[in-house]
Parts: structure tokens; C-alpha cells; sequence
């Protein structure tokens, strides 16, 4: 594992009181070794990554969506409970790609999943109604996975009713990768997230924290807001539109009484610019409220944010504007 940075890069969002480990001091019972290390969630485009980061942490840091393929880069949120640090690196979801962008995605939740310690492979149960069968790509996944203990979450349990309809996934993935243990959960719900942070603590490796207790994420508030802004965009437009939107902050200057905070929207098409301000510049108001209102909760400061819509067609097949962008 990559040695990783004790203190955080300033500055980071605030982090809510570490939860403590379930009563064992308590009770007497001995909590074990202090445990920590890079737990990788990975899987196919909207099984539920994000929205289990977000569960485990109790704190909405990853950005999630109706949309597949939501997740572009690795978010990483620290979540230290008792005598355990789990450093949880959410990935863009493992998909056929059909741009550079989507190659890149693809890599960068590749090489995440060689760099844990633990993996999470997350997959979808199957819906009442339809036959109990584990989802073909979800078993070629588990296939190629790297040889570091796995854990299978088997998410969206609250779509099914019968529970036994899960005991023939067991059984397939099974054959495909070898699992420390197999744990049913809503990530919507936080059901079963208990259970999956024992089985994962079990795995990680007797060592050192790597962050400070109370750290959050190692990325900075930039990362965030790009992401925010993103995230708005996702919630108002359909079809190709959110897929060609790529957020940059351009300028973020903390010298006033209020950071001022400048981003560039990049969108695939010229035709997209038009959707996405709005008549009388509507859609972008909206977008901005809700986007700068998510950046104040982070930062428990107003701030003024000015969003600015680019037309780059074909940004993500370029190498170099890929690069301008982050995705490289
Ligand atoms: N019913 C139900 N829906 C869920 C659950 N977990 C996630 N979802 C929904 O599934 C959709 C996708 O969730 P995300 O967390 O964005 O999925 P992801 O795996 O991160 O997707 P990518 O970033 O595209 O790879 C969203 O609409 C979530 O609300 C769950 O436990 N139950
Ligand atoms: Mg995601």
C-alpha cells in the first residue's frame, strides 16, 4: 500500500464525531488490535458505491444519481471507529467504455482495487418478480478481480422481499473469486452496514492509523465543489447531457469576507449550453442555489459561487483537454 499522508492537505470538510466501537469497553471485552487500511468499493455503474460510502460514513461526501456512471475519480472518506481506521475509496463504476473518459474511469477503479487492502465487490440483488439470477457482468467482474480478501455486498435488499432468492448468487460468486463472507444490505437504508464493517475490520491489516481520528477525506474542498456542482447537474438533465459535463473550479479565493469561488461547466455540445442555462438563464440559477447552499454545509460559511457554462466539444476524447479537466 502507498504510504499515505498523516495529515490531510488543507483544507478538508468537517468531520462528525468519530462513532465509537459497539459497547465492548464496556462490557470488558478486549477491542483487539488497532487495524487500518484502503478498503476499495468496487463494481458495475449504479449498484450503490457512492450511496454505501455515504452510508458508512453517516456523511453525503460522494456525489450519487439516478444516472449510471456517476462516480469519474476515486473519493476517498476515512471513517475511524474505536481501535479501527477504514480509508474507503469509492470508484467509478467498472463499465464497456466508449470514450477516453470512460478507459480512464475504468483504470482508475482498476488500479484502486490493487492498491487496497481489502475489497468490496458491490452488486445488485435481483428484484422481486424477476428470476434469482446473479447479473452476468456482476460474475466477470468478481472473475477479474485481484487477489486481495474480498468482501461481497449484495445491495438493494430492499427491493426483495424473499430473501431466499439470494442463495443462488452465493453459490455463483462463489466460483468466480474467493469471499471472506457475503453480506446482504441496503446502502439507502444503512441495513447491514454494521456487519459489513466487522467483516471488513477482520481483513484489514494490524497497523497504525494512517490519518488523524478525526479526518474526513484526504481531498481537498475543491475536489467537493466540483463535485457539487456536478452532482446538480445530474439532478436537472437527462439523457447525454450529464454524461458530456465535466466541473472544474477555476478560481477559489478565501482573500474577501466570503470565498469566492469561480467554476467552468464544460459541456459535449453546443446545444447542451443552451439546455443547461435555461430559459432566462433558469436551470442554471437552480443549479447554482442548490450547488453553493451543498458547498456552505460543508464549509459552515456562505460563500459566492459563479458558475460558468463552456461548449468543448469532443473534451472526452482529447488527451489534452482531458488532462486540463483532472481526468489523468
Ligand atoms: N432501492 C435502493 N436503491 C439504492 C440503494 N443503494 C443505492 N441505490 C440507488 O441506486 C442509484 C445509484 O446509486 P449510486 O450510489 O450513485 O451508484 P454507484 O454504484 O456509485 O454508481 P456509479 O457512480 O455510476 O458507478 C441511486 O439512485 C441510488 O439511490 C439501495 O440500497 N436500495
Ligand atoms: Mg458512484
Amino acid at each position: 500500500m502507498p504510504p499515505a499522508p498523516r495529515a490531510p492537505p488543507a483544507p478538508s470538510p468537517p468531520a462528525p464525531p468519530a462513532p465509537s466501537e459497539p459497547d465492548d469497553a464496556a462490557k470488558g471485552v478486549d477491542p483487539g488490535p488497532v487495524r487500518s487500511g484502503r478498503v476499495a468499493l468496487i463494481g458495475r455503474p449504479n449498484v450503490g458505491k457512492s450511496t454505501l460510502l455515504n452510508a458508512l460514513l453517516g456523511e453525503p461526501i460522494a456525489i450519487t444519481s439516478l444516472h449510471p456512471q456517476t462516480t469519474r475519480d476515486t473519493v476517498r472518506g476515512v471513517l475511524t471507529m474505536g481501535e479501527t481506521q477504514f480509508v474507503f475509496v469509492d470508484t467509478p463504476g467498472l463499465h464497456e467504455p466508449r470514450t477516453r473518459l470512460g478507459h480512464w474511469m475504468n483504470d482508475t477503479a482498476r488500479q484502486a482495487a490493487r492498491d487496497a487492502d481489502v475489497l468490496v465487490l458491490v452488486v445488485e440483488a435481483p428484484r422481486d418478480g424477476r428470476a434469482p439470477r446473479p447479473v452476468e457482468a456482476d460474475l466477470a467482474l468478481a472473475g477479474e478481480l485481484p487477489q486481495v480478501p474480498t468482501v461481497l455486498a449484495i445491495n438493494k435488499v430492499d427491493l426483495l422481499k424473499d430473501k431466499t432468492q439470494l442463495l443462488p448468487l452465493l453459490a455463483a460468486f462463489a466460483g468466480r473469486h474467493t469471499f471472506s463472507a457475503t453480506v446482504p444490505i441496503s446502502a439507502k437504508r444503512t441495513n447491514g452496514t454494521d456487519r459489513l464493517l466487522r467483516e471488513v475490520r477482520e481483513l484489514l491489516p494490524v497497523q497504525p492509523f494512517l490519518f488523524e481520528a478525526d479526518t474526513l477525506s484526504d481531498q481537498p474542498v475543491r475536489f467537493f465543489v466540483a463535485e457539487f456542482v456536478r452532482e446538480q447537474i445530474l439532478k436537472q438533465t437527462f439523457q447525454e447531457v450529464p454524461h458530456g459535463v465535466a466541473v472544474i473550479v477555476e478560481r477559489f479565493d478565501e482573500s474577501g469576507k466570503m470565498p469566492h469561488i469561480e467554476v467552468a461547466v464544460h459541456v459535449a455540445r453546443e446545444a447542451h449550453k443552451k439546455i443547461l442555462i435555461g430559459a432566462q438563464g433558469q436551470m442554471m440559477k437552480t443549479i447554482g442555489t442548490a450547488a453553493r447552499q451543498r458547498v456552505e454545509q460543508m464549509l459552515s460559511r456562505r460563500v459566492h459561487l459563479q458558475i460558468w457554462v463552456r461548449a468543448t466539444p469532443g473534451w472526452m476524447d482529447d488527451p489534452a483537454r482531458l488532462k486540463e479537466l483532472g481526468y489523468s
